[in-house]
């Protein structure tokens, strides 16, 4: 039978691969080079989609490439497992959310077998599992001793939906990440880990990361990191004993500051503000707490502020400048109070029009007066009106001001971060039970590593509904315990973590996922880390991969592992959409992982993810024909099947059609350059082109028997298992090969017979021969012209520029000097 069933493959091959477990990492004694290949794992919230079906079919081309190269591959898989969905199902269902959650993770594992992923299985994890949470708290304990898991009370993003809390990375554009409620300001006392330590090395180890990252993640890092440069500043406020500093990159225009202003909602302001003005404050303070963030630095924002009846004294010449507080300083960025230099500083100036504050320049721009246009003049230029800095480039009068300020003891250089630290603390019950103890004598005190795991309290239904304290405080037996240290009563912190902290070293637990005794086994993540290529959505931006990025240069700092970046190739997905938009069930434009396989079968579908276009790019599931992929494999299969019977293998290719097998290793040779810098769509294309060549030398060449033919057949099921493992592995059986494909060596392409034909051109300057060159046939008329202007021979005859060129390519071109 010639023809390709995916249907009756599928299971057949299925079996096969449970038995002969191919893709299994070696061992230690395996001597081969290693290779770390990961995905993304995924959230088990339903079946597997269409984005899944993507994002692990790009992958796996390039983790089955490095099996056939031979390398020992790790490619493993697991579940990030803890989270709200499953929580928000259970409340619904009154069931708990283990239920859904281990249900959904069986749907998604059995969906992964079928679509024929290269994972080794021996090695799967789900984050949820008392086993793997237990390291979440091991390592929130050693955070904790080094000082990087803190606690403090401050305003944090409040979700009034989720009823919990969020860190700034999950807060877009002023909404929650996950359910789209915008999002409020409470005061609160959080966990936090101390991100903000790692800010500079962070920044700094991306010199690492170029080239193997995409620019666009890079750039989202470093605006998110935001390191800025300037200077410290200290104003004295009058009535106030301490001085205030404020915190600016253009200490050069300080004598430019023309009034102050510190942050509405900020704790100084309560403090400086004078008893007239008090009630205006507060009341002002109220419309400013309904405001994100956004909102407030938004420029086009009209500005609003109220004086606080003080004044502050400018440090370098005496001034004295109204104080007042306003929405667009923010309490939590700097000091939480700003000089204000409306000349050049378009917030500035937006306030002081408003509010009719003066406006003087310091910086000679060369630009009309702000205080006229209402455009600030931010650019380089001259110093003006500022006594010792007068003619200064802006350059020069900050290294001179930084100076004297230093002199005088009112201030320093300074470099400032937009990265706050990560707030760490949930409101919710389906994550890992922060190890603390809270005792009225010991204070927080870590539970004993010999104590852990912490394991959740036995919770369902009703009782996990919000209620903006964590769910966890409801077990009271649960909560209550002894003082780890004094033994004294006390208990249990009632937050968990956030869920990114399971995923920021989930990499590392795959090197030994059943150890008992550590997170990892330092010498296993020896041989395998960093991972070699990482391939998921870019949404994890600045999320999932700083916090990796940051949970691994402390694990260095502690000496367990000893590289400092966890993933050196970043390889980004584009999204699966249908008629031009994200597949949702509001448009009703959804379009079923399992239902596209049932219908083409799984090679069908994995081809038409890869062959849609480069990795990076959308795909429009309304542009690709799935039907049309599936016709082509069943061209490829008969090929394979057709060879197979014809000859029998290892009987050498020498003999074979000499133009069939310069096309088998011109694709050899193309598709192994188009795997490795990831053109997997166009490596699709010459597999598809090779076929073509092996169909037209059955039917109308040398025959199915020629030994080329089986060359082709042979390379066929070896390119084609990257895309369509099933149709592969049948082809490769049909050719009489096994017991699987999977570890056949990638062919080598001959360069004897990658050597292009060439054709002889005769080039003609007024009708006499002058040159011949040697050219390929598939020249174009342009190519060749140039060619033949730039023969010496040629040129000797030409006295400047030829009054015409006639070229006829491949063989002629005459010139007419
Ligand atoms: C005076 C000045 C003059 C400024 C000038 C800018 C231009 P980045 O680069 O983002 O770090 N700033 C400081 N703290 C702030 C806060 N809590 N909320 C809002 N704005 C704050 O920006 C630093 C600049 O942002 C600082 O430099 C300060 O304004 C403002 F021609 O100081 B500048
Ligand atoms: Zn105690």
């Amino acid at each position: 039978d010639e023809q390709y069933d995916p249907q009756t493959l599928q299971p057949k091959w299925q079996r096969r691969w449970e038995e002969l477990d191919p893709y299994r990492a070696g061992g230690e004694d395996d001597e081969r080079p290693r290779k770390y290949l990961l995905d993304m794992f995924p959230y088990p919230s339903g079946d597997l989609h269409m984005g899944h079906g993507e994002v692990f079919a790009i992958a796996d081309v390039v983790a089955r490439y490095w099996f056939h190269k031979g390398y020992n591959v790790l490619h493993p898989i697991g579940w990030d497992s803890f989270g709200l969905p499953a929580e928000n199902a259970a409340i619904r269902r009154n069931a708990h959310p283990a239920e859904w959650t281990y249900a959904n993770i069986e749907t998604q594992a059995t969906s992964f077998k079928r679509y024929g992923i290269s994972f080794d299985w021996s090695r799967r994890l789900h984050t949820s599992d008392p086993g793997y949470y237990r390291w979440n708290q091991w390592l929130f304990n050693r955070f904790f001793e080094r000082g990087l898991a803190y606690r403090k009370g401050g305003l944090v993003n409040w979700c009034p939906q989720d009823q919990t809390v969020l860190a700034n990375e999950q807060v877009v554009a002023g909404h929650c990440e996950r359910c789209g409620a915008e999002v409020v300001r409470r005061e609160l006392t959080q966990w936090y880990f101390k991100i903000t330590d790692y800010a500079d090395r962070l920044l700094d180890d991306m010199a690492q990361l170029e080239g193997g990252w995409p620019e666009r993640v890079l750039t989202m890092q470093r605006n998110w990191i935001g390191r800025s440069e300037g200077a410290d500043v200290a104003f004295e406020i009058e009535g106030r004993a301490e001085p205030v500093t404020v915190y600016t990159t253009r200490p050069d225009t300080l004598y430019g500051a023309t009034f102050f202003v510190v942050a509405a909602d900020a704790q100084l302001a309560e403090e400086i503000v004078a008893p007239e003005q008090r009630p205006a404050l507060e009341a002002y303070r109220a419309e400013v707490a309904k405001l994100s963030d956004i909102e407030r630095l938004a420029t086009d924002k009209e500005k609003t502020g109220v004086f606080l009846g003080r004044h502050a004294v400018n440090p370098v010449n005496g001034e004295r400048i109204p104080v007042w507080a306003a929405d667009y300083v923010l309490a939590d960025y700097g000091h939480g109070a700003i000089m204000a230099v409306p000349a050049h500083d378009q917030r500035d100036l937006d306030f002081a029009l408003k509010f009719g504050l003066p406006v003087r320049v310091v910086v000679e721009t060369g630009l009309p007066d702000p205080a006229e246009t209402g455009a600030a003049t931010p650019g380089e230029g001259r110093l003006v009106n500022s006594g010792p800095l007068d003619g200064l480039t802006k350059a020069e009068a900050i290294a001179r001001i930084v100076e004297i300020l230093g002199e005088r003891g009112t201030g320093a250089a300074a470099v400032n971060y937009r990265l706050r630290d990560w707030l760490l603390s949930r409101q919710r019950y389906w994550g890992t039970p922060i190890p603390i103890i809270h005792c009225p004598d010991c204070g927080e005190v870590p539970v004993p590593d010999d104590q852990l795991p912490v394991t959740l309290p036995d919770l369902r239904g009703e009782a996990l509904a919000p209620k903006g304290v964590s769910p966890l405080a409801s077990a009271t037996d649960w909560v209550n315990v002894a003082c780890p240290k004094c033994e004294g009563p006390a208990l249990r912190d009632t937050d968990t973590m956030d869920t990114f902290v399971d995923s920021s070293w989930y990499f590392l637990r795959y090197c030994s996922p059943q150890l008992e005794t550590a997170p990892f086994d330092v010498e296993q993540v020896r041989r395998w880390g960093p991972v070699d290529q990482y391939v998921g959505g870019v949404e994890h931006a600045v999320l999932h991969l700083l916090y990796s990025r940051f949970f691994t240069k402390v694990l260095h700092d502690m000496g367990m592992v000893d590289f400092t970046e966890p993933f050196l190739r970043l390889l980004n997905q584009g999204q699966v959409v249908n008629q031009g938009k994200a597949m949702s069930k509001s448009l009703g434009n959804g379009v079923d992982l399992g239902e596209q396989i049932d219908n083409f079968g799984v090679d069908a579908v994995r081809l038409t993810m890869v062959f849609a276009g480069p990795p990076e790019d959308d795909i429009d599931w309304a542009d690709v024909s799935p039907a049309a992929s599936q016709k082509f494999l069943s061209r490829a299969f008969r090929v394979m099947a057709e060879a197979g019977a014809a000859s029998a293998p290892g009987a050498g290719f020498s003999g074979g059609d000499i133009e069939l097998r310069k096309v088998v290793h011109r694709t050899v040779d193309e598709v192994t350059r188009l795997v490795e810098s990831h053109k997997f769509n166009v490596a699709v294309a010459r597999t598809m082109e090779l076929t073509t060549a092996a169909r037209r030398a059955i039917d109308s060449g040398p025959g199915a028997a020629d030994p080329a033919v089986r060359e082709a057949a042979e390379t066929l099921a070896v390119l084609l298992s990257l895309v369509a493992p099933y149709c592969a592995e049948e082809g490769w059986e049909r050719l009489g090969h096994g017991p699987t494909v999977a570890t056949a060596p990638w062919p080598v392409a001959d360069p004897a017979l990658l050597v292009q034909e060439s054709v002889t051109c005769v080039v003609q300057v007024a009708g006499k021969v002058r040159d011949r060159l040697e050219v390929p046939p598939g020249v174009s008329d342009a190519e060749l012209q140039e060619l033949a202007l730039a023969s010496d021979k040629v040129r000797a005859y030409l006295d400047g520029s030829p009054r015409k060129v006639i070229v006829r390519a491949p063989k002629l071109v005459n010139i007419v000097p």
